[in-house]
C-alpha cells in the first residue's frame, strides 16, 4: 500500500531514480506521516503526559521506517533505482533538543511508550534553534545557531492554542505535533508548544541575543545562558509557558472525554521529568480553583496526579528559584506556592521540608516531593543514595513514595537503526525474538564457545570501524586506523563525568611512548562533548583536549601509536555511528555523581566493553555481566560521600605524593602545550585540578591508569576479547527502555493496556 514509487509519482510525476535526494527526502517524510496516521490511537481512557523541557529525539526517518515495518521495502525500492535511503537519511537535519541523557531518555521513553501500545504523549517546547551548535576554532570551542526547522519537516501545526500571563504580559501560543510511532503498534504525540512572534534574526554573534525580548526569544533557544539573571527569568518563563500549556491541555482532553475535572486522576498522570516541569503543580492548582473547585480539593486532585522523576544529585542542578523571581515572571502562583509551604510547615516541624527557605528561594523539587504521589531515581545506586542522603528526609516521611526505575533505551534506534550487521546477525543465530523481547539476548550465551561466532562479531566489530573512518574522513576531516583500539568517551562535558581524567591517561600515555614503552597496538582514543557556554573549567577542559589532540597527532614519534580524536559537535547522529564501533566505553565518572548514565548501555548492547566506576547504572551492568566482563576501577561511593561529609580530600596529597600524577598535571602548563593553547585557559584548569579538584580526578587516577592498561592488554587475546563482548550483548537486554517503561506503568501510571 506504501510505496515510494507510488508517492514520487504523486509528487514529482517522475520515476524514482530521477529524483533528487532531497525530493526523495520529502517523498519518504510524507508517506511515513501518512503510514503512521494510521496506527494512530485514542485508545485508552486514562493517558500518560511525560512534561519534558527536553526530548532529544534525533533524526526520525529510518526510526520510522523501521517501526512502521517499512524499511526494509523502502530501502530495496530505493535501491532498484540505485538510490541508497543511507545518504537519503544524510538530509534531514538532527533536532537538538536536548543537552545529553534526560532529553534522550525521554525521546527513548516515547517509543517505548507506543511500542508497548500504551496512551502516552509527550510535553515539550519547539526550541527554534535547539541547543547550540559546536563548533572548534584555535582549539576553543564556539557556539553558534543550530536551525532546524525546514519547509518539510516532522512539524504538523495544530489548531491549538491558549493564552499564557506572564505579570503584564499574555501571549498566545501554537502547537506543533511530531508522530510517535511504536514497533508493529500504535502512534502517540509529541505536542510541542511555541508561540509565532518568535524571531531568529535578534540573533547577533554566535548565540547571544536580547534576552528581555520574550515575545521574540521564548522559544528561540533551548536553555539560553544561564550564568546571569536575565538568563534565569528567561528560563523561569520558558518552563512556565510550557507546563501553562500543558496544563490546560491536559484538562481540556480530559473534560472531552468525560472528566468532571473531580476525577482528573483517572484521566491523566503526569510525569515532571526533573524539576523544569515543577510549576505544573501550582498552575493546575490555579486552573482547577479557577473552575470552582475548592483550593484544598484542587491540591489533593493535582497531588494523585503528578509524579516526579529526579536525575541528579548535584547540588547546582537542583532547582531553586528566588521567590522575587517568580513574583516578577508568575505571580498568580506565588499566593499558591506560598499555601504549599505553608501546609507543609504546619504539618512537619523541620525548615528543611519546607517549600520556600529561609532566603525566600522556592526548592522545586520540594514541591514535586510533597505534591506528587511518586518519587523515582533512575537506577539502583541513585535511589539509594537519594533515600539514605540528599532526600534522606523526605523519604522518612514517605517511604511509599519513594520508588527506583532503573533507565533503558530502545533497542530500535540502538541496535535496529543504528547497527544493522550486528541485528542481522542476532537474527540469524536467534531469531527475530529478541526485537519483541529483549531478553531473548540470553540465547546468545550458548555461542560464546563457538570460534567461528565469535570471529564472525570481531568482523562485524570491524566492519563498523571501518564505516565510522569513511564517516569521520567525509564529514570532519579526521583521519584514524580502523585497526587501532577505539577507546571512546562521548557524553555532556561535565568535571563530575571526568574526561578531564582521560586528557591526563593521554598526556601520560604520550610521555610513555615518548620513553621508548610502545603500546602493542596503537591506540584510538576518542571524545565528543558539548560544554555549557557559561561553564568556564568545561571549556577549558575542551581546550586541554583539542591541544593533546593538535600534539599528539603531529608528532611523529607518537602517532603511529596513540591518536586523539575530538568530534566537533557531538549529537544523536554521531552517536549512532560511534557507538556500533566501539571497543572501550570510558564511563568514569566520580562515584556517587552520575545518577544512571545511558551511553553507557547503548555500548554494552554494541558490543563494547566497559571501562568505569562503580556508579550509576555501571554498577548494575557489573552485576549482569560479571566481573570478567567489565573493567572495574576507583573509590566506591561510600568512600566518596564520606570524604564529602568530612572534607578530607586533598588533590594536592596526591600530586606531591606520585610522580606520575605530578608529571601529568605538570604537563598542562608546560612549554609543549603552551605553545599550542591559551595560557590563561591551561592554567586556570592546572590550578583546579591542584587546589580545588572537587570531583576528585587525582582520587582515581592511578588505578585508571593500571585497570586501563589491563584493558589494552587483554585487548590482545582477540579470542577472550571477543567472549566479553558478546557476554555483554547477551546482557544488555535489562537495558531496554521497554523495561523501565513497563515498571512505570506498572509502578506509577497504571494504564490500560
Ligand atoms: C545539568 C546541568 C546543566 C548546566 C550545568 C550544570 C548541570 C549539571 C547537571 C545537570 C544534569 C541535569 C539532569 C540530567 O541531565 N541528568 C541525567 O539524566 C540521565 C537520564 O536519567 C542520567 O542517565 C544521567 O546520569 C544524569 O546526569
Amino acid at each position: 500500500m506504501f510505496s515510494v514509487k507510488e508517492y514520487v509519482k504523486k509528487m514529482y510525476q517522475r520515476e524514482v531514480g530521477a529524483c533528487s535526494d532531497r525530493e526523495l527526502y520529502e517523498a519518504l517524510l510524507n508517506m511515513t506521516q501518512e503510514a503512521a496516521k494510521e496506527q494512530e490511537s485514542s485508545k485508552g481512557k486514562k493517558k500518560l503526559y511525560y512534561i519534558s523541557a527536553e526530548f532529544l529525539i534525533g533524526k526520525l526517518l529510518s526510526n520510522n521506517l523501521i517501526n512502521l515495518g517499512l524499511y526494509d521495502q523502502v530501502k530495496k525500492e530505493l535501491e532498484e533505482a540505485g538510490k541508497l535511503l543511507t545518504e537519503i537519511e544524510e538530509i534531514e537535519p538532527e533536532p537538538s533538543l536536548g543537552n545529553g541523557g534526560l532529553g534522550r531518555l525521554a525521546a527513548c521513553f516515547l517509543d517505548s511508550i507506543a511500542t508497548l501500545g500504551l496512551n502516552g504523549d509527550g510535553i515539550g517546547l519547539n526550541y527554534h534553534l535547539g541547543l547550540f551548535k559546536q563548533e572548534f576554532e584555535n582549539n576553543l570551542q564556539k557556539e553558534t545557531v543550530n536551525p532546524w526547522i525546514e519547509e518539510h519537516s516532522w512539524l504538523t501545526r495544530r489548531e491549538v492554542s491558549y493564552p499564557v500571563t506572564f505579570g503584564n504580559l499574555t501571549v498566545h501560543s501554537c502547537l506543533y505535533d511530531i508522530a510517535v510511532t511504536g514497533l508493529h503498534n500504535r502512534t502517540n504525540k509529541l505536542h510541542l508548544f511555541d508561540i509565532d512572534t518568535v524571531d531568529e534574526g535578534i540573533v547577533t554573534e554566535g548565540i547571544s541575543f536580547d534576552k528581555e525580548d520574550i515575545e521574540k526569544n521564548l522559544t528561540l533557544f533551548l536553555y539560553p545562558d544561564d550564568s546571569d539573571e536575565k538568563g534565569h527569568l528567561l528560563r523561569i518563563f520558558q518552563q512556565y509557558f510550557m507546563v501553562s500549556n500543558g496544563a490546560q491541555y491536559i484538562l481540556d482532553e480530559a473534560v472531552k472525554k468525560g472528566c468532571n475535572l473531580h476525577d482528573l486522576p483517572e484521566y491523566a498522570v503526569i510525569q515532571i521529568n526533573d524539576t523544569h516541569p515543577t510549576m505544573v503543580i501550582p498552575e493546575l492548582i490555579r486552573l482547577l480553583v479557577q473552575k470552582g473547585i475548592d483550593l484544598d480539593e484542587a491540591i489533593e486532585i493535582v497531588s494523585k496526579t503528578c509524579a516526579y522523576t529526579n536525575h541528579t544529585i548535584l547540588a547546582e542542578a537542583l532547582e531553586k528559584w528566588p521567590i522575587r523571581y517568580l513574583k516578577k515572571v508568575v505571580p498568580q502562583l506565588v499566593p499558591i506556592i506560598e499555601i504549599l509551604d505553608d501546609k507543609v510547615r504546619r504539618k512537619f516541624d523541620d525548615t528543611d521540608l519546607a517549600v520556600i527557605d529561609k532566603n525566600d528561594n522556592v526548592h522545586m523539587a520540594h514541591i514535586d516531593i510533597h505534591y506528587g504521589f511518586s518519587v523515582n531515581g533512575v537506577a539502583y545506586l541513585h535511589t539509594e543514595i537519594l533515600k539514605k542522603n540528599e532526600l534522606r528526609k523526605f523519604y522518612e516521611i514517605y517511604p511509599e513514595k519513594f520508588n527506583n526505575k532503573t533507565n533503558g533505551i530502545t533497542f530500535r534506534r540502538w541496535l535496529l537503526h543504528c547497527n544493522h550487521l550486528l541485528a542481522d546477525w542476532i537474527t540469524s543465530k536467534i531469531g527475530r525474538g529478541y526485537k519483541e523481547d529483549a531478553m531473548e539476548l540470553e540465547k546468545l550465551e550458548a555461542l560464546l564457545d563457538d570460534k567461528k561466532a565469535l570471529h564472525e562479531v570481531q568482523a562485524i566489530k570491524h566492519e563498523n570501524k571501518k564505516i565510522l573512518k569513511e564517516y569521520l574522513l567525509r564529514t570532519q576531516g579526521i583521519e584514524i586506523d580502523d585497526h587501532s583500539i577505539f577507546d571512546i568517551q562521548v557524553k555532556r562535558l561535565h568535571e563530575y563525568k571526568r574526561q578531564q581524567m582521560n586528557a591526563l591517561y593521554v598526556i601520560h600515555k604520550y610521555l610513555e611512548i615518548k620513553r621508548g614503552k610502545k603500546p602493542g597496538r596503537p591506540i584510538t582514543i576518542m571524545f565528543g562533548a558539548k560544554a555549557a557556554p557559561a561553564y568556564v573549567i568545561a571549556k577549558d577542559i575542551i581546550h586541554l583536549i583539542l591541544c593533546l589532540e593538535e600534539l599528539v597527532n603531529n608528532d611523529p614519534d607518537v602517532s603511529p601509536y596513540m591518536k586523539v580524536v575530538m568530534v566537533e559537535n557531538y549529537n544523536v547522529t554521531l552517536a549512532e555511528k560511534l557507538i556500533p564501533a566501539c571497543d572501550i566505553s570510558e564511563q568514569i565518572s566520580l562515584a556517587s555523581k552520575e545518577a544512571s548514565g545511558t551511553g553507557n548501555m547503548k555500548f554494552m548492547l554494541n558490543g563494547a566493553v566497559t571501562l568505569g566506576t562503580m556508579d550509576g547504572a555501571n554498577v548494575e551492568i557489573a552485576e549482569l555481566v560479571g566481573r570478567d566482563n567489565i573493567y572495574i576501577f576507583g573509590e566506591n561511593s561510600e568512600t566518596v560521600i564520606e570524604h564529602y561529609k568530612k572534607g578530607d580530600y586533598c588533590s594536592k596529597d596526591y600530586y606531591e605524593k606520585n610522580a606520575q600524577i605530578k608529571e601529568a598535571v605538570d604537563f598542562i602548563v608546560g612549554p609543549e602545550l603552551m605553545k599550542l593553547g591559551q595560557k590563561e585557559n591551561l592554567e586556570r584548569l592546572y590550578k583546579e585540578l591542584l587546589n580545588k579538584d572537587w570531583f576528585m580526578t587525582l582520587l582515581d587516577f592511578e588505578d585508571y591508569v593500571k585497570v586501563k592498561e589491563q584493558a589494552y592488554k587483554d585487548f590482545e587475546d582477540r579470542d577472550v576479547w571477543m567472549r566479553k563482548m558478546l557476554v555483554n550483548i547477551s546482557k544488555a537486554g535489562f537495558f531496554s527502555s521497554d523495561r523501565t517503561i513497563e515498571q512505570y506503568n506498572e509502578d506509577i501510571w497504571k494504564l490500560e493496556k
